[in-house]
Formats: structure tokens, C-alpha cells, sequence
């Protein structure tokens, strides 16, 4: 095997055992669909040959198609045809399964005859996740092994399925006892001579088809009626239903040609460009460039959690979800009976929808303790403060924790919006306190923002951001400036909202608009969810260092005056029945008086008026946020809002957004802003500089060169 051949082949007696080796995840390459093609004709042409195992070197089986490769004009053999020679092939292909057979890699699979595992792999195809639908024959072989109802399950969530379910449902035929590349092949071969010796029949499984006629129609009707208002935007998971309907309603070959038109179509739209940026921004983000790849993260076994509010208990229930005890720390044993109640509610609700086994709920339940001595938690690596947002209240609690916490603990707060450095100077251990904002609820959010401080050692840091991989979210690194990445650009948007408000729109104008756009609640009624009382304290507290020659809206203060504090009080910028939330002319009417007062005459404004002031003042905010240095790339402000603040995946996120619809054309937008409108308009130097280069990655690497 030539040193860069990405495919070996050798023999073991009378079988063939074909070693994909493609680090990191043996993408199928045109590399690797070339190489494999060459050895499946040869071993279809070598008569000593009788059967053939396909597995893959390194930490997994072939885990999809090579993402990087979407998009470039290649030479060679697709996917389908690597995958259609295997299937045709009359020696039975046994595909040898480690780690995480994905999309391109679960479709080379299925082309195979059968289909062995190790008891950690799982399978699954989730292109649906980077915008595109499974290409290689995987939308009718998937539904021919396990029926259309599971099939379109696996595809439009594109969850991974573990092997032992695997087993169950069909798509593997046997599960190895031991988890050892060694005991994969041994198994594999086992399971070939068994194969040989029976004269086994090659079973295809694109001639499969008692479970797919006959089906009933109301299958379909049924998913796009349950999961349609999620699919909201997106391309991809419909294009699944109809391709799985297709293979249940006509030939394969249709089925086939179909499959193949629509992956096309997803892989050309602007929807697969965005996740797949994503997709890599996810990636890229957990990447700190000071600090360096040979830091390892502290262990975390154990986890103390002061304040067991609406923070503290999701935040708890995200580590007990992943199998970390975890200590509540309260004021009082009824503040923790209330906390507990909290956390009960929720395990109760993930219950009835289904998305979590009674079992499994009390089993989580269990890892969660309540303490109101500090003593209790010495031991724990990692403490996270989510008390009031309060700095006294703060500073005080993390004195206490540094004086009994162990030395090598992580001492994080949840803080949304203080400062990180005046905390952690209330302990003599700076260097290993950290910023860990979660979003509520904790439980479900994908973001973690981790917050670094002038002192935070380079292990805290790692430590911080490792957490998001156990706890299965995103992480983000932000500086310590005000609001830090995610709050920071909410505060420049709510902004400009609030001043169309005063110059014409209506608070469900904005949110509808806002909603056409993509986002999955408007703004006025996210405030009004949160509760308006949380942000009047901070802007409060903040008086005393705003600006007062720069513009401000007084409306949310007037709301709050009221004791119109949202949801919770029945009245915000919206009246509520219930949860039910209507315009209240009473706000109108207190809106238009705010405009007389400040002299503001009102006109109509457009809803495209209204998403490009809102989007792009969250656009020129995060160019400022990269550019003083508070956020490492600007591909991070997007992990920030698709995984924080519901920004549509699909649309990549506001700088990719930005970058998509032309960053000169942008940054014209923001210098007319800034003539007709002034105050918070000025131009970010780094959108300047992205606008002359054309991308947000050269205007980096420009002011990084100075
Ligand atoms: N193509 C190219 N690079 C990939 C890749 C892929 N499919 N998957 C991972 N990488 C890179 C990744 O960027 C990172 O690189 C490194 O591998 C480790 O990844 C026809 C068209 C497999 C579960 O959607 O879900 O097949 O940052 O950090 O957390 O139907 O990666 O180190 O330079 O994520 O252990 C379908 C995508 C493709 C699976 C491993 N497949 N990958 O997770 O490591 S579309 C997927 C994952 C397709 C066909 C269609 C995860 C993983 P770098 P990592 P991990
Ligand atoms: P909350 O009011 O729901 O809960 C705060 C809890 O802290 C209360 O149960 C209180 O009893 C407890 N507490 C107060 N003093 C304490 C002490 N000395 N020792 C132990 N417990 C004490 O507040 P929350 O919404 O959960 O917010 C907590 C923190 O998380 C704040 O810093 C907030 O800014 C931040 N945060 C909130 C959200 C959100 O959406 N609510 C999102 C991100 C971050």
C-alpha cells in the first residue's frame, strides 16, 4: 500500500479486508470513493476471493461524506457509484462498524450485504443537520430495512442510534461482545467464514420491500403535521418525507432518481452553505489561540451549584443529564424544598413529552442533592455560582468559596452580566475563576458562553469550555467586557428596536417581522417571558455609568413604572390571557406620548426596514465585539446566536449572513444609518475592513497583521 493510499487491501485466507484509513473520521473522500471502487473491482475479478470486510482504521467508521468537499468541482467517482459496485457485487460485503457510522459512511453500510458491530458504535444520518438529505441511497435502503416510521425518525432528527438498538431494529446483524478494533475483525471474519460455509445469500437491501408497500399514506401526513411548525424555513427534512414516500410508493429506481435530484437541490441551496458553515464555526470555536493544544481540562466529577432558582436548577439538571452528581447550595432547607420543586416540574414535563423515561428521570433526580453548608461541597472540582445578579452578594459568595473550596477547584459564576474580574478579585485564586453563562433554560440551551477573566489560567479556561462536550452544547469563548459576546449584541439590537418603536412601529409589528425573518420569538415577547423587572434592575444599576449624551428609549422604564413587568404580572409590551398575548392600546398609546416628548415624528416603517436595522446592528455590534478583541472570530458571534438566541441555523448566523448578502453592501447600509440616525451607527473598524477585503476571515487576519 503506497504511504498516502487511503484504502487497504489484504488478505485473510479466502477473505478480503478492505482498511479505510482517512483521519480524523475517514470522510468519504474522493480519495477514499476512488481507491474503493479500484479494490471492489478487484476483488469482484479474483476468484480465490469468496467474501470481503470493510472496515476502518483510527477512531471511527466513515462518519459521511467530506463536508469540505461540498461545493468544489472533484473528479472521480460519486458516492452512489463506490456504494452501488458494493451492493452489486456478488461476494458478500461485511461492513465492520466502530464509533460513529454516519451519513455517507451508515449509506456505504447499508450498500453492504450485512452488517457487524462493537458495542459503542452507533449509526445514523444526519445530513439533515448541514442541509442536505442523505445522497447515497440512504432515504430508500434506511426505510427498507426498518420501515418508513423509524427511517424518517433517524433521518429528520438525525440522531445517532446505539448499537444494541441498531441491533434491534435491524440495521446491524450482530453486535461484537468486546469494544476492541481486534475483536471487530475477528468478528467480521468469523461472521464471513460463517457466511462461506452456509453459501449465505447476498442480501441486497435495496430488494427489500415488505416494509415499505402498502404503506399507509397518513405515515407521511402524519410527521409533516407533528414536526412541520420545527421544519419552519428549512428545506432539507421535507424533501426526507418525500423521498421516503417515493421509496414506499414507487420502483427504486425512482425512488433512487428522486433521492438524487433532491440531494442536489439541498446541496445547492444557501441553507447547506450556512449549517456546513456552522457545522465548522462549532468546531472552531472551542479553539483558544493563547492557549495552547496540550492543556488538558481539569477533571469534573462532582459539581456544587450555589442559588437553586430558575438558573441553578436547569444548570443542574444539565450535569445530573450527563451523569455528574451535582450539589444544590441554598440560602435554607425551604429554598432548597423550592429549588427541588423546580427541578421535579421540569423532569416531569420532559416525561410527559416524551423526551425522557420515567426511569432515566429518577435516575437524573437522584444525582442532585441540596446542602446549605459550605463544608458540603469542599471537595467538588467545579462550583457554579447562580445567585441574584447582585455584585456584593456575588463577591461575598465567592470570599466563602475560596476560602473552603479544595485548590485546584474551578470557581465559575453564571453571571449575564457582571463583571468577571471584580468577582474574581474577591478571591486569592483569580487565576481559577471563570465565567460559565448558560441560558435558560439550562437544561435545553445549546450555548454555553464561557467568559474569561484578566487573571483566568489557561487550565480554567480549558476546563470551562471541555464542559460544553460533556454536557453536549456549544462553547463559545467571550471576553469580560459588558454583556460579553451574546448580551452585549441583544442590548445593540433591543436598542434599535426600541427606536423604531419611537419612530413608528408597534411592538407586534417588530416581532412579527422579526418572527418572517426566522427568529423563533420576537423581542418584545421574549422581554416580556423573561420579565421586564430583571433587566429594569440592571439598567438601574447601570445609570450611573450610561452615557447621557447618547440617545436612550425610556419606554421598557415607563412599562416598569407601571408594574407592567411581562408575563408574570398579565401585562408587558403585550396584555396576556394566560399565555395568550395581545397588542395593548394602553402601550401604543404610552409609546406615541414617549415620540411627543422627545419630539419624534412617527411614520411607517417597513418590516424589511426592520429586520435590516435589527440585523445588521448586530452584525456592526459583533464586528466591534471581534474587533476590540472581546470575541476571537467572527464566525463565533454566529455559534453565539444560532445556539443562544434562536438566530435561524439556516441562515448561518448574523456575520454569515452579512457576509452572504455582501459585506460592502452592509457596511453602506450601517454608514447611512449612521448619517441619518447617529447615535450607536458609528461604523466597527473590522466591517470597514471586511467590506474593502470582501470576508470577515481576511479583515481578521489584516487587523491581526495591523
Ligand atoms: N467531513 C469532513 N470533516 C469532518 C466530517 C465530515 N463529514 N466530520 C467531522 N469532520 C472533522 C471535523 O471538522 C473535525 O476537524 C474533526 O473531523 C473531528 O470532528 C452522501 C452527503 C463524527 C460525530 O454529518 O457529527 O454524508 O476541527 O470535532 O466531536 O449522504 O464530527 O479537527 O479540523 O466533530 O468526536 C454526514 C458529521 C455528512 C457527521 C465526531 N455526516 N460529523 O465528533 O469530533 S453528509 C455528518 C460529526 C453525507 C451523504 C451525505 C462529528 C463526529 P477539525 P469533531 P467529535
Ligand atoms: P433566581 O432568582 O431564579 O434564583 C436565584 C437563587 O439564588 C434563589 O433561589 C435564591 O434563594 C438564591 N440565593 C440568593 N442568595 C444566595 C446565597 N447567598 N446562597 C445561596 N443561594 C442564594 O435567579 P436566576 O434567574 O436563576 O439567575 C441567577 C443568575 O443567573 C443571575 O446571575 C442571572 O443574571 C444569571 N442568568 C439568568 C438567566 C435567566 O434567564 N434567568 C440566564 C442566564 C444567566
Amino acid at each position: 500500500m503506497s504511504s498516502d493510499a487511503v484504502v487497504e487491501y489484504r488478505r485473510e485466507g479466502d477473505i478480503a479486508v478492505l482498511t479505510i484509513n482517512n483521519p480524523p473520521v475517514n470522510a468519504l473522500s474522493m480519495a477514499v470513493r476512488t481507491e474503493l471502487l479500484t479494490h471492489v473491482e478487484k476483488t469482484d475479478a479474483d476468484p480465490d476471493i469468496k467474501a470481503v470486510v470493510l472496515i476502518c482504521a483510527g477512531r471511527t467508521f466513515v462518519a459521511g461524506a467530506d463536508i469540505r468537499e461540498f461545493g468544489k468541482k472533484l473528479d472521480g467517482p460519486s458516492g452512489r457509484a463506490s456504494m452501488e459496485a458494493v451492493e452489486a457485487s456478488e461476494k458478500p460485503f461485511i461492513a465492520a462498524l466502530h464509533g460513529t457510522a454516519l451519513g455517507g459512511g451508515f449509506e456505504l453500510a447499508l450498500a453492504a450485504h450485512y452488517r457487524i458491530a462493537v458495542p459503542s458504535a452507533r449509526v445514523g444520518l444526519p445530513e439533515v443537520n448541514i442541509g442536505v438529505i442523505p445522497g447515497a441511497g440512504g432515504t430508500q435502503r434506511l426505510p427498507r430495512l426498518v420501515g418508513p416510521e423509524a427511517a424518517l425518525d433517524m433521518m429528520t432528527t438525525g440522531k445517532h442510534v446505539a448499537a444494541d438498538k441498531a441491533l434491534a431494529l435491524g440495521l446491524v446483524d450482530e453486535v461484537v461482545d468486546q469494544d476492541t478494533p481486534e475483536a471487530l475483525l475477528e468478528g467480521a471474519l468469523a461472521f464471513a467464514r460463517r457466511l462461506i460455509a452456509e453459501g449465505a445469500p447476498l442480501k441486497r437491501v435495496r430488494d427489500l420491500d415488505d416494509k415499505i408497500r402498502d404503506v399507509d399514506p397518513a405515515v407521511f401526513a402524519r410527521i409533516r403535521e407533528t414536526r412541520g411548525r420545527k421544519w419552519k424555513g428549512l428545506l432539507a427534512p421535507w424533501r426526507i418525507v418525500e423521498a421516503v414516500e417515493t421509496a414506499c410508493a414507487s420502483s427504486w429506481e425512482e425512488g433512487y432518481a428522486f433521492e438524487d435530484r433532491a440531494f442536489h437541490e439541498c446541496r445547492d441551496s444557501p441553507q447547506r452553505a450556512a449549517l456546513s458553515h456552522l457545522f465548522f464555526a462549532e468546531r472552531q470555536a472551542t479553539r483558544i489561540p493563547d492557549v495552547p493544544a496540550d492543556v488538558k481540562p481539569l477533571p469534573v466529577r462532582s459539581v456544587a451549584i450555589i442559588g437553586a432558582g430558575t438558573m441553578g436548577g436547569g444548570i443542574a439538571m444539565a450535569f445530573a443529564n450527563h451523569g455528574i452528581p451535582v450539589r444544590q447550595v441554598e440560602v435554607s432547607d425551604e429554598a432548597l424544598e423550592r429549588g427541588r420543586e423546580i427541578v421535579h416540574r421540569n423532569y416531569d414535563t420532559s416525561v410527559e413529552r416524551g423526551s425522557m423515561t420515567r426511569a432515566t428521570a429518577d435516575e437524573n433526580l437522584q444525582r442532585i442533592t441540596g446542602v446549605t453548608d459550605y463544608a458540603d461541597i469542599a471537595d467538588c472540582d467545579l462550583v457554579i455560582e447562580a445567585v441574584f445578579e447582585d455584585m456584593a452578594l456575588k463577591q461575598d459568595i465567592f470570599a466563602k468559596l475560596d476560602a473552603v473550596m479544595k485548590p485546584d477547584a474551578v470557581l465559575a459564576t453564571n453571571t449575564s452580566s457582571l463583571d468577571i474580574d471584580q468577582i474574581a478579585d474577591a478571591t486569592r485564586r483569580p487565576e481559577s475563576v471563570v465565567g460559565t453563562h448558560f441560558f435558560s433554560p439550562a437544561n435545553v440551551m445549546k450555548l454555553l458562553e464561557c467568559v474569561r477573566g484578566a487573571k483566568s489560567s489557561p487550565q480554567t479556561l480549558t476546563t470551562a469550555m471541555s464542559l460544553a462536550k460533556r454536557l453536549d452544547k456549544v462553547a463559545v469563548m467571550a471576553g469580560n467586557c459588558d454583556g460579553f459576546i451574546g448580551n452585549r449584541i441583544l442590548a445593540a439590537y433591543g436598542r434599535q428596536a426600541d427606536f423604531m418603536l419611537e419612530e413608528g412601529a408597534t411592538p407586534s409589528q417588530i416581532d412579527n417581522a422579526l418572527k418572517a425573518f426566522g427568529l423563533p420569538m420576537g423581542m418584545y415577547l421574549m422581554r416580556d417571558m423573561a420579565g421586564l423587572d430583571v433587566g429594569w434592575r440592571i439598567r438601574k444599576y447601570r445609570e450611573q455609568f450610561r452615557d447621557k449624551s447618547q440617545r436612550y428609549s425610556p419606554i421598557a422604564d415607563r412599562l416598569c413604572e407601571m408594574g407592567r413587568f411581562g408575563q408574570k404580572t398579565s401585562a408587558g409590551y403585550y396584555k396576556y390571557e394566560g399565555r395568550n398575548a395581545q397588542p395593548d392600546p394602553e402601550v401604543e398609546q404610552l409609546i406615541s406620548s414617549i415620540s411627543q416628548e422627545l419630539g419624534i415624528a412617527r411614520h411607517s416603517i417597513s418590516d424589511q426596514e426592520i429586520v435590516d436595522r435589527v440585523i445588521i446592528a448586530m452584525v456592526n455590534e459583533g464586528a466591534r465585539i471581534v474587533g476590540e478583541g472581546y470575541a476571537i472570530r467572527a464566525s463565533d458571534i454566529d455559534v453565539t446566536y444560532a445556539n443562544g438566541y434562536g438566530f435561524p441555523r439556516y441562515e448561518g448566523g448574523p456575520m454569515f449572513w452579512a457576509e452572504r448578502r455582501g459585506l460592502a453592501a452592509v457596511y453602506d447600509k450601517v454608514c447611512a444609518y449612521n448619517k441619518e440616525h447617529k447615535d450607536f451607527w458609528e461604523p466597527a473598524p473590522l466591517l470597514k475592513k471586511a467590506a474593502e477585503l470582501g470576508s470577515w476571515k481576511a479583515a481578521e487576519e489584516a487587523m491581526a497583521d495591523g
